[in-house]
């Protein structure tokens, strides 16, 4: 075939890396679209960690976009795990995943199996997590990646970094929406030196937010697009085409005509932060034709005078967070330079004209999968090592 431009190039390319992926018996190798050379602050967990005891560890869902990071970020981090059990359905048991502690047979999963782990991740949906989490939950600690319990109040809802300390003694622990968690990781720095008075937010997320499947999606329309096969891109996975499109859509809309998605962001920031109930938080939700990094425009009303320069220092000096500001070289968050990064990007910090001395803009784009989902996860599963939450 005959590449008419760079942009064919890069799609074809995706694609064929994709195809490669779908050939493969050995699904961990399947791991979603990461440029190799971008993936360069990988860290390994706390040297603390090791000197505790090792842990048995299952996830379940291990399959899919989240579930493969999972692992991934195990292995990177060197979780301390005694053993690793992957659980999942009829489908995908019996069949072998190669990782760091070993090959692994998938099993099917039951109850009774998963509650041998010290710790089991869900990366499953919220139904499986409504009626397996509290089981599990009697005799192992469960970290559940869905909705479902996320605005239970008894069940800590956690960004270690901010509110570790909720997970002590807990046995379910529910993870945020990626789009929570990206932005909070900004937002809760400039929380504690500013006060936040009131936070407005406007989304530009990535196709991996809605699976493998959502990827696929607009990878192979874009393709068939590029080369003329259709006219129309398909859309199965989201409510329209998202190639060459963008889609203020994702979730359900809810009867105030936002959607869950934009409904999320203000529970979950209420939630994490301990912000009051009626805490003013309003976001609009946008997909985007981009593979795995979600990208935010946050703007704040603050209690007290904001000062760029020590804005900046907070946000550099905040863990998890990478400051990339520096908009006369052309140095800002982008997906393509968050995607495979642990650190959320955050940048064009400047002072709103809206709010004026009380109110700050910025931009941040974090990699959905990992801050998003997969190493959130695994972070909390590391505070309850060390809190002393998991294995006791
Ligand atoms: C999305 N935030 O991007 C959702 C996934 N949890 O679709």
């Amino acid at each position: 075939m005959k590449l008419t431009n760079p942009l064919t190039a890069t799609f074809l390319l995706l694609a064929s890396t994709t195809n490669a992926f779908h050939t493969q018996q050995n699904f961990h190798s399947r791991t979603a679209f990461i440029p190799k050379t971008l993936k360069n602050n990988i860290r390994s967990s706390p040297s603390s960690l090791s000197s505790l005891s090792m842990t048995s560890v299952g996830i379940v869902g291990a399959t899919g976009a989240v579930g493969k990071e999972i692992l991934s970020v195990l292995e990177n981090r060197d979780f301390p795990a005694s053993k690793l059990r992957i659980f999942g359905s009829k489908r995908s048991a019996g069949k072998t995943v190669t990782s760091k502690y070993g090959d692994i047979e998938v099993e099917l999963f039951d109850v009774a199996k998963g509650q041998e782990c010290d710790v089991i991740f869900l990366a499953v949906s919220g139904d499986f997590a409504l009626e397996n989490a509290p089981e599990l939950a009697k005799k192992c600690v469960v970290i559940d990646n869905s909705s479902a319990f996320r605005y239970d109040k008894d069940i800590p809802l956690c960004i270690p970094e901010i509110n570790g300390d909720a997970t002590k003694g807990a046995k379910l622990i529910a993870n945020p929406n990626c789009t929570t968690a990206i932005g909070l990781m900004a937002l809760w720095p400039l929380h504690k030196l500013f006060g936040l008075k009131k936070v407005i937010m406007s989304t530009y997320q990535a196709a991996s937010g809605a699976g493998q499947e959502g990827m696929d999606e607009l990878q192979e329309g874009t393709l068939k697009l590029l080369s003329k096969e259709v006219e129309k891109a398909e859309n199965k996975v989201f409510a329209h085409p998202l190639p060459f499109n963008v889609i203020p859509h994702i979730d359900k809309f809810q009867e105030n005509l936002y959607t869950k998605e934009e409904m999320k962001v203000t529970w979950e920031t209420r939630k994490i932060c301990s912000l009051p109930d009626d805490f003013p938080v309003s976001c609009t939700a946008v997909r985007i034709p981009t593979i795995r990094a979600h990208s935010e425009v946050i703007v704040i009303e603050t209690e007290k005078p904001v000062d760029v320069k020590a804005a900046q220092e907070a946000l550099s000096a905040a863990p998890g967070v990478k400051l990339c500001d520096d908009p006369h070289n052309n140095v800002y968050p982008m997906p393509l330079t968050a995607t495979g990064q642990y650190d959320i990007e955050v940048g064009r910090v400047r002072k709103n004209l809206v709010f004026g001395d009380y109110g700050l803009e910025l931009f941040v784009s974090g990699d959905q999968l990992l801050r998003g989902a997969a190493l959130n996860a695994v972070l909390v599963a590391e505070e309850m090592l060390k809190n002393g939450s998991i294995g006791n």
